[in-house]
């Protein structure tokens, strides 16, 4: 065996090189074991001194406390390294660019149907016209019965109107009995005026290119003493000038009919195509409320007269914005609906 100096001196020149370039903890538990671990060869010159004659415990017990003291401050520096090494890392895995640009949280913008009704909704507010709404499940009497609808009309097939399983309720097929609803209330509340626009979804066995079963309808009803044809006519012709900001649109009155107005008028506007020709495009029903509909919204007919409208909502947008498919609107892809933002 060498002299304990020489060993020891050994250990040393080891445990600065393998100190200095251990890279983790885990490593560096294991090299700590290697000399002051149970076995470790600091551990065991420790051991060994009870050997040696008495003489020479005194200073090679120094000596080897010195090295354990020196290879201590070896595994304390190896740590802060170490440890400055791995927080510097997980900082620089973790840092943030301030300087990069913000994620676009994509905010969104309203559905052009939407615009156009919120655009609606405030011209008809300027002509004192507030906005009601109602259920869009139905049943028979408000959506056919108190409209004057006969028992046997078309409309109330089962081709033309979606049924529930109970057959007594309707899908809405027009936002009129949001209106027979409103005039209701109003007459317990001491009757007209009533001026109102009803908006919402309405419901057609219906699907093509130019048919949704869902689509959305805007109606109209206007009642009070003395209300005529003269006021619907005034009323939809401005109406008309204002949402597409044409002072000079003429509007038409063709005699028409349907079941809840007398007389009934389609409402047609004038309209210049893509080469440039003037057509006329119907856009609208209306007409002046029939008595036994007021009588059915508990309004005395001898006393009020009004009139009523109904026009398509989506066919309005896509008249403002020069939409040609009406399945753009509801199939709701981004490349199309971007557009309007
Ligand atoms: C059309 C036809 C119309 C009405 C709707 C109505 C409502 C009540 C009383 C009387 Cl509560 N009338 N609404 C009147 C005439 C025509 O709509 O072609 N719509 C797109």
């Amino acid at each position: 065996m060498s002299s304990p100096d020489v060993t020891l001196v050994a250990i040393l020149v080891d445990a600065t090189a393998t100190l200095g370039a251990v890279k983790s903890m885990p490593e560096l538990e294991q090299v700590k074991a290697k000399y002051l671990g149970k076995s470790g060869s600091l551990t065991e010159q420790l051991k060994s001194l009870g050997k040696l004659p008495p003489e020479e415990k005194k200073t090679t017990g120094a000596a080897i406390n010195e090295v354990k003291s020196q290879v201590e401050t070896l595994i304390n520096d190896a740590k802060t390294r170490i440890a400055n090494a791995e927080l510097a890392s997980k900082l620089a895995a973790e840092s943030i660019d301030v300087t990069l640009p913000g994620r676009n949280p994509g905010i969104g913008g309203l559905h052009p149907v939407t615009r156009a009704l919120e655009r609606i909704e405030s011209l008809f507010a300027t002509m004192g016209f507030s906005v009601a709404d109602g259920p869009e499940i139905e049943n028979d009497y408000y959506n056919f019965t108190a409209l004057n609808t006969p028992p046997n009309h078309p409309a109330r097939s089962m081709q033309d109107t979606f049924y529930l399983a109970n057959s007594e309720h309707v899908l809405r097929t027009h936002t009129s009995p949001v209106q027979i609803r409103h005039m209701q209330a109003q007459a317990e509340k001491g009757g007209p005026p009533i001026r109102i626009i009803c908006p919402g979804r309405v419901y057609r066995c219906d699907h093509d290119a130019t048919h949704s079963p869902m689509f959305h309808q805007i109606e109209g009803l206007w009642v009070d003493e003395g209300i005529s044809l003269a006021d619907l006519k005034g009323t939809l012709t401005q109406f008309f000038r204002a949402f597409f900001e044409r002072d000079d649109m003429q509007i038409r009155f063709r005699p028409s009919f349907f079941p809840f107005v007398e007389p009934g008028v389609e409402v047609d506007m004038e309209w210049e195509n893509k080469g440039g020709k003037i057509k006329w495009l119907e856009i609208g029903g209306a007409g002046v409320v029939h008595p036994q509909v007021l009588r059915n919204g508990g309004i005395d007919p001898e006393k009020y007269s009004g009139f009523a409208f109904g026009m398509g909502l989506d066919r309005l947008a896509m008249l403002k914005y020069g939409v040609n498919d009406l399945r753009l609107f509801f199939e709701n892809d981004m490349r199309f609906l971007s557009q309007f933002r």
